[in-house]
């Protein structure tokens, strides 16, 4: 008998729908014990939410998200709200004994994800969040790769992660779909929306990153704001490079950048090692490129491994070997995860303190950039 695990999702933007996909189809492809019941959906347009929840087969709705923390029907918060409202509502969620779930980065800065690290662990509750990319299945390879220590001493690491969408002067900043060009809003610019991503995947591949020196750059100054009408100069980083040492040596360089002309959601990176190396490019998901040193001289090469077989990671799960699965899927494998790592004790990652340790990183990020210096990494 599959435990009903009743939800309150919160927001229904972007992460809104991939989230609630995620409830609808996990019980369908993966053997877990709770089944997730879209109970609730919480916003702030009675009309929108009220389409939302008719679209997506959420029972009730709410537009204020303390009412539905207070109900007794909900097990599990989803924050997938603005990054400025990740703190309160998670303090709420944990201290109301519920289950907590946040849309990434998880905060504004460490300083508001360390509190939300210590409400969920003094509550005992379930939190996650939802970085889906390590869901990637050829990210997930790469991760087996590494444990299974065919990278070996690691020299460098390099990552990229770009887009394009901001590169309009006529773009307003703020309100609705815009809020992450408001530093008030989003708390920083692509390095919690993009960097935070690949450094995510860098400390779960290749461990903590110790010092780093950083450049922002913000391109465009002024914006009109949607909400105040008025131009307003602009507070979030367009771009962001650093340059970092992980704790295991490895030497490392991350660019970020929103004002990549043609390069829609291009999120890479490479690991060179002793043994062998590894490079994955988001624009061609499905594969996982690896060098092996090992191979023998005449037939040494990169290999292109689709990562579609049984044996690979996620893929038994969906259809048959050499068919494909897409970008919505890595979060119903990211709940898969976190559902199993509750029934068997085993937190799946990243959980809000190992998240947190991101959130670290990033702080260290911005505060080089601003102070033009290297900066030691708070280990958390
Ligand atoms: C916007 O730039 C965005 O939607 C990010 O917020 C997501 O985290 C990323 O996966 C795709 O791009």
């Amino acid at each position: 008998m599959l435990k009903l695990l009743n939800i309150g999702m919160i927001g229904y933007g972007f992460m809104g729908r991939a989230h609630s996909n995620a409830y609808r189809k996990v019980n369908n492809f993966f053997d877990v014990q709770h089944r997730p019941v879209l109970k609730a959906i919480c916003g702030r347009s009675v009309d929108k939410v009220k389409a939302f929840a008719d679209q997506w087969g959420y029972e009730s709705t709410e537009t204020d998200w303390r009412r539905l923390v207070e109900r007794k029907d909900i097990d599990a918060i989803d924050i997938g709200t603005p990054n400025n409202t990740h703190l309160e509502i998670a303090l709420a969620a944990a201290q109301a004994g519920k289950w907590v779930l946040c849309e990434k980065p998880l905060a504004m800065n460490g300083a508001e994800a360390r509190k939300m690290v210590e409400a969920v662990e003094k509550a005992k509750v379930p939190n996650f969040v939802w970085f889906n990319y390590r869901r990637v299945p050829a990210i997930a390879l790469a991760r087996q790769v590494m444990d299974e220590d065919r990278i070996g001493r690691v020299f460098h690491y390099r990552a990229t992660y770009l887009q394009d969408w901001t590169i309009s002067p006529d773009l307003p900043q703020g309100g609705a779909a815009l809020w992450r060009l408001d530093a008030a809003v989003a708390g920083s610019g692509v390095t919690g929306d993009l960097i935070s991503h690949s450094v995510d995947t860098a400390l779960w591949l290749n461990g903590p990153i110790q010092s780093l020196t950083a450049m922002t750059e913000t391109f465009i100054k002024e914006r009109k704001h949607q909400e105040t009408g008025k131009v307003q100069k602009v507070g979030i980083d367009d771009a962001c490079l650093f340059l970092a040492r992980f704790a295991n040596g490895a030497l490392a360089t991350f660019e970020s950048t929103r004002y990549a002309r043609g390069r829609k959601n291009k999120n890479m990176f490479e690991i060179n090692g002793e043994k062998g190396s590894m490079y994955f490019d988001l624009e061609d998901p499905h594969r996982l490129q690896f060098f092996d040193h090992g191979d023998p001289p005449h037939l040494a090469g990169w290999r292109s491994i689709h990562v579609t077989n049984f044996e690979h990671p996620y893929h038994k799960q969906w259809w048959v070997p050499g068919t494909t699965i897409g970008y919505e899927h890595t979060f119903i494998n990211a709940l898969a995860d976190f559902l199993k790592g509750v029934e068997t004790g085993k937190p799946a990652q990243p959980d809000f303190r190992d998240a947190y340790r991101t959130q670290l990183v990033l702080d260290a990020i911005l505060q080089s950039a601003r102070e033009l210096k290297w900066v030691n990494v708070n280990p958390g």
